[in-house]
Protein backbone atom coordinates (compact mmCIF):
# COMPACT_ATOMS: atom_id res chain seq x y z
CA UNK A 1 0.00 0.00 0.00
CA UNK A 2 1.72 3.55 -0.88
CA UNK A 3 -0.16 6.55 -0.69
CA UNK A 4 -0.87 6.59 -4.64
CA UNK A 5 -3.68 4.03 -3.17
CA UNK A 6 -7.74 5.90 -3.01
CA UNK A 7 -8.55 6.69 0.40
CA UNK A 8 -11.77 5.14 1.25
CA UNK A 9 -13.17 8.85 1.92
CA UNK A 10 -12.51 8.72 -1.84
CA UNK A 11 -13.53 5.99 -2.66
CA UNK A 12 -17.05 6.30 -1.55
CA UNK A 13 -17.45 10.37 -3.25
CA UNK A 14 -16.43 7.71 -6.67
CA UNK A 15 -18.50 5.26 -6.46
CA UNK A 16 -21.15 7.23 -5.64
CA UNK A 17 -22.85 7.35 -8.66
CA UNK A 18 -22.92 3.21 -9.13
CA UNK A 19 -25.59 3.22 -6.63
CA UNK A 20 -29.10 3.11 -8.19
CA UNK A 21 -30.57 5.49 -5.03
CA UNK A 22 -28.02 8.33 -5.69
CA UNK A 23 -28.81 10.89 -2.95
CA UNK A 24 -25.51 10.47 -1.17
CA UNK A 25 -27.33 9.50 1.73
CA UNK A 26 -25.80 6.17 1.71
CA UNK A 27 -22.60 7.22 1.01
CA UNK A 28 -22.97 9.28 4.42
CA UNK A 29 -24.05 6.32 6.48
CA UNK A 30 -20.51 4.17 4.84
CA UNK A 31 -19.05 7.74 6.06
CA UNK A 32 -20.38 7.42 9.42
CA UNK A 33 -19.48 3.75 9.96
CA UNK A 34 -15.84 5.06 9.37
CA UNK A 35 -16.04 7.30 11.80
CA UNK A 36 -17.24 5.19 14.42
CA UNK A 37 -14.78 2.49 13.24
CA UNK A 38 -11.58 4.60 13.86
CA UNK A 39 -13.15 5.66 17.41
CA UNK A 40 -13.96 1.94 18.60
CA UNK A 41 -10.16 0.83 16.94
CA UNK A 42 -8.51 3.53 19.05
CA UNK A 43 -10.37 2.21 22.58
CA UNK A 44 -10.07 -0.91 21.71
CA UNK A 45 -5.95 -0.74 20.95
CA UNK A 46 -5.95 0.62 24.66
CA UNK A 47 -7.71 -2.69 25.59
CA UNK A 48 -4.24 -4.48 27.11
CA UNK A 49 -4.10 -1.54 29.43
CA UNK A 50 -6.75 -2.30 31.37
CA UNK A 51 -4.93 -3.65 34.07
CA UNK A 52 -2.93 -0.67 33.96
CA UNK A 53 -5.86 1.96 33.71
CA UNK A 54 -8.52 -0.05 35.67
CA UNK A 55 -11.06 -2.60 34.12
CA UNK A 56 -14.28 -2.29 32.94
CA UNK A 57 -16.64 -2.16 35.40
CA UNK A 58 -14.31 0.48 37.37
CA UNK A 59 -14.63 3.87 38.11
CA UNK A 60 -11.80 6.12 36.31
CA UNK A 61 -9.46 8.84 37.31
CA UNK A 62 -12.17 11.83 36.65
CA UNK A 63 -15.22 9.61 38.15
CA UNK A 64 -16.97 8.30 34.96
CA UNK A 65 -17.57 4.59 34.82
CA UNK A 66 -15.46 2.55 32.86
CA UNK A 67 -17.66 0.73 30.41
CA UNK A 68 -17.14 -2.40 28.78
CA UNK A 69 -15.76 -2.31 25.14
CA UNK A 70 -18.63 -4.11 23.70
CA UNK A 71 -20.96 -1.30 25.39
CA UNK A 72 -18.68 1.31 24.36
CA UNK A 73 -18.59 0.52 20.58
CA UNK A 74 -22.67 0.15 20.56
CA UNK A 75 -22.64 3.51 21.97
CA UNK A 76 -20.35 4.94 19.52
CA UNK A 77 -22.05 3.50 16.40
CA UNK A 78 -25.31 4.18 17.28
CA UNK A 79 -24.53 7.91 18.84
CA UNK A 80 -22.95 8.68 15.26
CA UNK A 81 -25.64 7.00 13.34
CA UNK A 82 -28.04 9.31 15.22
CA UNK A 83 -25.68 12.07 15.82
CA UNK A 84 -25.19 12.77 11.54
CA UNK A 85 -28.93 12.52 10.97
CA UNK A 86 -28.72 9.59 8.10
CA UNK A 87 -30.93 6.61 9.23
CA UNK A 88 -34.33 6.48 10.71
CA UNK A 89 -33.69 3.15 12.55
CA UNK A 90 -31.17 0.73 14.03
CA UNK A 91 -30.81 -2.20 15.96
CA UNK A 92 -27.88 -3.65 17.19
CA UNK A 93 -26.83 -7.05 18.78
CA UNK A 94 -26.68 -5.09 21.73
CA UNK A 95 -30.01 -3.78 22.39
CA UNK A 96 -33.27 -5.54 23.37
CA UNK A 97 -35.38 -3.46 20.93
CA UNK A 98 -34.65 -1.33 17.64
CA UNK A 99 -34.31 2.20 18.05
CA UNK A 100 -36.49 4.47 16.30
CA UNK A 101 -34.71 7.44 15.05
CA UNK A 102 -36.12 10.57 14.28
CA UNK A 103 -34.95 13.12 11.69
CA UNK A 104 -33.65 16.53 12.86
CA UNK A 105 -37.35 18.18 11.62
CA UNK A 106 -38.64 15.24 13.69
CA UNK A 107 -40.22 13.96 10.54
CA UNK A 108 -38.67 10.37 9.52
CA UNK A 109 -38.03 11.72 6.33
CA UNK A 110 -34.44 9.37 6.16
CA UNK A 111 -34.50 6.34 4.50
CA UNK A 112 -32.54 3.63 5.67
CA UNK A 113 -31.95 0.94 8.69
CA UNK A 114 -28.73 -0.02 10.08
CA UNK A 115 -28.79 -3.51 12.05
CA UNK A 116 -25.28 -3.73 13.97
CA UNK A 117 -22.87 -6.02 15.81
CA UNK A 118 -20.43 -3.24 17.41
CA UNK A 119 -18.18 -6.04 18.58
CA UNK A 120 -18.30 -8.83 17.54
CA UNK A 121 -16.23 -11.89 19.26
CA UNK A 122 -15.46 -9.57 22.37
CA UNK A 123 -14.63 -12.45 24.45
CA UNK A 124 -11.62 -12.32 22.43
CA UNK A 125 -10.22 -9.25 23.87
CA UNK A 126 -9.08 -10.12 27.02
CA UNK A 127 -6.50 -12.40 25.31
CA UNK A 128 -5.62 -9.97 22.28
CA UNK A 129 -7.39 -11.81 19.91
CA UNK A 130 -9.01 -10.20 17.19
CA UNK A 131 -12.59 -8.51 17.14
CA UNK A 132 -14.83 -6.83 14.64
CA UNK A 133 -17.89 -5.02 13.98
CA UNK A 134 -20.44 -6.07 11.31
CA UNK A 135 -23.49 -4.12 9.87
CA UNK A 136 -25.85 -4.35 7.53
CA UNK A 137 -28.25 -1.46 6.08
CA UNK A 138 -31.58 -1.56 4.04
CA UNK A 139 -34.09 0.80 2.35
CA UNK A 140 -37.03 0.96 4.89
CA UNK A 141 -40.08 -0.18 3.32
CA UNK A 142 -42.79 1.71 5.52
CA UNK A 143 -43.84 4.92 4.44
CA UNK A 144 -41.05 7.99 4.67
CA UNK A 145 -42.55 10.52 7.13
CA UNK A 146 -43.28 7.35 9.50
CA UNK A 147 -41.89 6.28 12.32
CA UNK A 148 -40.07 2.67 11.37
CA UNK A 149 -41.67 -0.63 12.28
CA UNK A 150 -40.26 -3.86 13.02
CA UNK A 151 -41.18 -4.67 9.37
CA UNK A 152 -38.32 -2.23 8.19
CA UNK A 153 -35.56 -4.51 9.88
CA UNK A 154 -37.28 -8.07 9.16
CA UNK A 155 -36.43 -7.95 5.41
CA UNK A 156 -34.47 -11.07 3.60
CA UNK A 157 -31.09 -10.70 3.43
CA UNK A 158 -30.92 -10.03 -0.66
CA UNK A 159 -32.52 -6.58 0.44
CA UNK A 160 -29.35 -5.62 1.77
CA UNK A 161 -28.29 -2.82 -0.01
CA UNK A 162 -24.59 -2.38 1.71
CA UNK A 163 -22.92 -4.52 4.55
CA UNK A 164 -19.28 -4.42 6.00
CA UNK A 165 -17.33 -5.69 8.47
CA UNK A 166 -14.32 -4.13 10.64
CA UNK A 167 -11.60 -6.26 11.70
CA UNK A 168 -9.66 -4.90 15.13
CA UNK A 169 -6.30 -7.27 14.26
CA UNK A 170 -3.12 -6.64 13.62
CA UNK A 171 -3.94 -4.01 11.17
CA UNK A 172 -7.10 -2.39 11.41
CA UNK A 173 -9.74 -3.07 8.05
CA UNK A 174 -12.89 -2.23 6.83
CA UNK A 175 -14.34 -4.40 4.05
CA UNK A 176 -18.00 -3.24 2.78
CA UNK A 177 -20.18 -4.00 -0.12
CA UNK A 178 -23.00 -1.85 -1.55
CA UNK A 179 -23.69 -4.61 -3.99
CA UNK A 180 -21.07 -3.57 -6.71
CA UNK A 181 -18.35 -6.27 -5.66
CA UNK A 182 -16.07 -6.00 -2.68
CA UNK A 183 -13.67 -4.10 -1.65
CA UNK A 184 -11.03 -3.54 1.69
CA UNK A 185 -9.45 -0.94 2.96
CA UNK A 186 -6.39 -0.82 5.42
CA UNK A 187 -6.41 1.83 8.35
CA UNK A 188 -2.82 4.24 8.49
CA UNK A 189 -3.25 4.52 12.09
CA UNK A 190 -0.27 7.36 11.80
CA UNK A 191 -2.65 9.32 10.01
CA UNK A 192 -6.17 7.80 10.68
CA UNK A 193 -6.58 7.01 7.09
CA UNK A 194 -7.87 4.24 5.78
CA UNK A 195 -6.76 2.99 2.40
CA UNK A 196 -7.71 0.84 -0.79
CA UNK A 197 -5.71 -2.16 0.06
CA UNK A 198 -8.08 -4.70 -1.39
CA UNK A 199 -9.68 -4.12 -4.35
CA UNK A 200 -12.61 -6.41 -5.83
CA UNK A 201 -12.18 -9.07 -3.19
CA UNK A 202 -13.40 -12.26 -4.41
CA UNK A 203 -13.07 -15.87 -2.36
CA UNK A 204 -11.18 -18.71 -4.56
CA UNK A 205 -13.90 -21.02 -5.76
CA UNK A 206 -12.48 -23.85 -3.75
CA UNK A 207 -9.78 -23.57 -0.80
CA UNK A 208 -8.32 -25.87 1.23
CA UNK A 209 -9.22 -24.45 5.31
CA UNK A 210 -12.60 -25.58 7.70
CA UNK A 211 -12.89 -23.25 10.16
CA UNK A 212 -15.76 -24.82 12.37
CA UNK A 213 -15.86 -25.10 16.70
CA UNK A 214 -15.41 -29.26 16.51
CA UNK A 215 -15.06 -29.02 20.79
CA UNK A 216 -19.29 -29.37 19.59
CA UNK A 217 -18.19 -32.05 16.98
CA UNK A 218 -20.38 -34.51 18.80
CA UNK A 219 -23.06 -32.28 18.88
CA UNK A 220 -23.65 -31.71 15.18
CA UNK A 221 -25.98 -32.87 12.47
CA UNK A 222 -24.66 -35.90 10.77
CA UNK A 223 -24.37 -34.32 7.83
CA UNK A 224 -21.56 -31.97 9.31
CA UNK A 225 -19.90 -34.66 11.08
CA UNK A 226 -19.22 -36.44 7.59
CA UNK A 227 -18.51 -33.24 5.63
CA UNK A 228 -16.07 -32.57 8.85
CA UNK A 229 -14.58 -36.60 7.93
CA UNK A 230 -14.52 -36.02 4.62
CA UNK A 231 -12.31 -32.81 4.92
CA UNK A 232 -9.87 -34.94 7.06
CA UNK A 233 -9.79 -37.46 5.18
CA UNK A 234 -6.20 -37.47 3.04
CA UNK A 235 -6.40 -37.60 -0.80
CA UNK A 236 -4.77 -35.66 -3.48
CA UNK A 237 -7.74 -33.07 -4.20
CA UNK A 238 -8.09 -32.62 -0.14
CA UNK A 239 -5.18 -31.71 1.54
CA UNK A 240 -7.36 -29.55 3.90
CA UNK A 241 -6.28 -27.85 6.88
CA UNK A 242 -8.50 -26.76 9.98
CA UNK A 243 -7.96 -22.74 11.38
CA UNK A 244 -10.95 -21.74 14.04
CA UNK A 245 -10.57 -18.10 15.82
CA UNK A 246 -13.76 -17.76 17.10
CA UNK A 247 -14.22 -13.91 15.77
CA UNK A 248 -16.29 -14.19 12.82
CA UNK A 249 -15.13 -11.76 10.71
CA UNK A 250 -11.47 -12.55 11.21
CA UNK A 251 -12.25 -16.40 10.32
CA UNK A 252 -14.62 -14.90 6.73
CA UNK A 253 -11.73 -12.37 6.06
CA UNK A 254 -9.13 -15.39 6.07
CA UNK A 255 -11.49 -17.78 4.48
CA UNK A 256 -12.06 -15.17 1.66
CA UNK A 257 -8.15 -14.08 1.06
CA UNK A 258 -7.24 -17.92 1.08
CA UNK A 259 -10.22 -20.16 0.01
CA UNK A 260 -12.10 -21.69 2.78
CA UNK A 261 -15.28 -23.15 4.43
CA UNK A 262 -16.53 -21.39 7.96
CA UNK A 263 -19.72 -23.28 9.66
CA UNK A 264 -21.57 -22.75 12.87
CA UNK A 265 -24.03 -25.39 12.45
CA UNK A 266 -26.53 -26.34 15.38
CA UNK A 267 -25.76 -28.25 18.41
CA UNK A 268 -27.69 -29.38 21.45
CA UNK A 269 -26.30 -26.70 23.11
CA UNK A 270 -27.65 -24.18 20.46
CA UNK A 271 -30.44 -25.63 18.68
CA UNK A 272 -30.93 -22.78 16.51
CA UNK A 273 -27.16 -22.37 15.72
CA UNK A 274 -25.25 -19.57 17.39
CA UNK A 275 -25.36 -16.67 15.36
CA UNK A 276 -27.59 -14.12 14.60
CA UNK A 277 -29.55 -13.66 10.92
CA UNK A 278 -29.54 -10.36 11.47
CA UNK A 279 -26.17 -9.27 12.79
CA UNK A 280 -24.22 -12.06 11.87
CA UNK A 281 -24.73 -14.50 9.01
CA UNK A 282 -26.99 -11.63 6.97
CA UNK A 283 -24.26 -9.30 6.12
CA UNK A 284 -21.39 -11.91 5.94
CA UNK A 285 -23.73 -13.57 3.29
CA UNK A 286 -24.20 -10.21 1.33
CA UNK A 287 -20.09 -9.70 1.36
CA UNK A 288 -19.91 -13.57 0.88
CA UNK A 289 -22.21 -13.39 -2.48
CA UNK A 290 -21.15 -9.77 -3.54
CA UNK A 291 -17.30 -12.06 -3.40
CA UNK A 292 -18.42 -15.16 -5.47
CA UNK A 293 -18.68 -17.39 -2.72
CA UNK A 294 -21.79 -18.67 -0.97
CA UNK A 295 -23.77 -18.93 2.46
CA UNK A 296 -26.28 -21.11 3.37
CA UNK A 297 -28.16 -22.75 6.58
CA UNK A 298 -27.67 -26.02 4.99
CA UNK A 299 -30.21 -26.07 2.99
CA UNK A 300 -31.18 -22.75 1.99
CA UNK A 301 -30.08 -19.75 1.14
CA UNK A 302 -29.54 -17.39 3.81
CA UNK A 303 -30.14 -14.08 2.35
CA UNK A 304 -33.54 -16.02 1.78
CA UNK A 305 -34.66 -17.25 4.90
CA UNK A 306 -37.71 -14.33 6.21
CA UNK A 307 -36.85 -13.31 9.31
CA UNK A 308 -39.09 -13.35 12.33
CA UNK A 309 -37.52 -12.00 15.23
CA UNK A 310 -34.59 -9.39 15.37
CA UNK A 311 -32.09 -11.73 17.61
CA UNK A 312 -33.27 -14.91 15.76
CA UNK A 313 -30.53 -17.46 15.44
CA UNK A 314 -29.54 -19.65 12.34
CA UNK A 315 -27.06 -22.12 11.35
CA UNK A 316 -24.26 -20.92 9.32
CA UNK A 317 -22.28 -22.37 6.76
CA UNK A 318 -19.75 -19.74 4.45
CA UNK A 319 -17.46 -19.43 2.03
CA UNK A 320 -15.52 -20.76 -0.99
CA UNK A 321 -18.67 -21.91 -3.42
CA UNK A 322 -17.74 -25.87 -4.38
CA UNK A 323 -16.94 -26.25 -0.59
CA UNK A 324 -20.36 -24.78 0.72
CA UNK A 325 -21.27 -26.89 -2.17
CA UNK A 326 -20.38 -29.77 -0.80
CA UNK A 327 -21.56 -29.50 2.73
CA UNK A 328 -24.80 -29.19 1.28
CA UNK A 329 -24.81 -32.16 -0.39
CA UNK A 330 -23.31 -33.72 2.96
CA UNK A 331 -26.71 -32.44 4.88
CA UNK A 332 -28.98 -33.36 2.33
CA UNK A 333 -27.87 -37.31 2.34
CA UNK A 334 -27.45 -37.33 6.26
CA UNK A 335 -29.10 -34.93 7.99
P1 LIG B 1 -20.78 -13.03 19.97
O1 LIG B 1 -21.72 -12.27 19.08
O2 LIG B 1 -21.37 -13.33 21.31
O3 LIG B 1 -19.43 -12.38 20.04
O4 LIG B 1 -20.62 -14.48 19.31
C1 LIG B 1 -20.27 -14.57 17.96
C2 LIG B 1 -18.94 -15.25 17.83
C3 LIG B 1 -18.43 -15.28 16.43
O5 LIG B 1 -17.59 -14.20 16.14
C4 LIG B 1 -17.63 -16.55 16.43
O6 LIG B 1 -17.49 -17.06 15.15
C5 LIG B 1 -18.42 -17.44 17.33
O7 LIG B 1 -19.13 -16.59 18.20
C6 LIG B 1 -17.55 -18.34 18.16
O8 LIG B 1 -18.35 -19.11 18.99
P2 LIG B 1 -17.73 -20.34 19.81
O9 LIG B 1 -16.86 -19.76 20.86
O10 LIG B 1 -18.93 -21.05 20.36
O11 LIG B 1 -16.97 -21.20 18.84
MG1 LIG C 1 -21.85 -11.22 17.58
Amino acid sequence: MSFKNKTLGEFINENQHAFKYTTGELSSLINSIRLAAKVVNHEVNQAGLVDITGAAGDTNIQGEDQQKLDVYANDIFIRTLINRNIVCGITSEEEDDFIVVNSQDENHQNKYVVLIDPLDGSSNIDVNVSVGTIFSVYRRITPIGTPVTMDDFLQEGRHQVAAGYVIYGTSTMLVYTTGHGVNGFTLNPAIGTFYLSHPDMEFPEDGNIYSVNEGNYLEFPEGIKKYIKYCQKLEEDRPYTSRYIGSLASDFHRNMIKGGIYMYPKSTKNPKGKLRLLYECNPMAFIAEQAKGKASDGYTRILDIKPTELHQRVPFICGSKNMVEKAEEFMKEFS
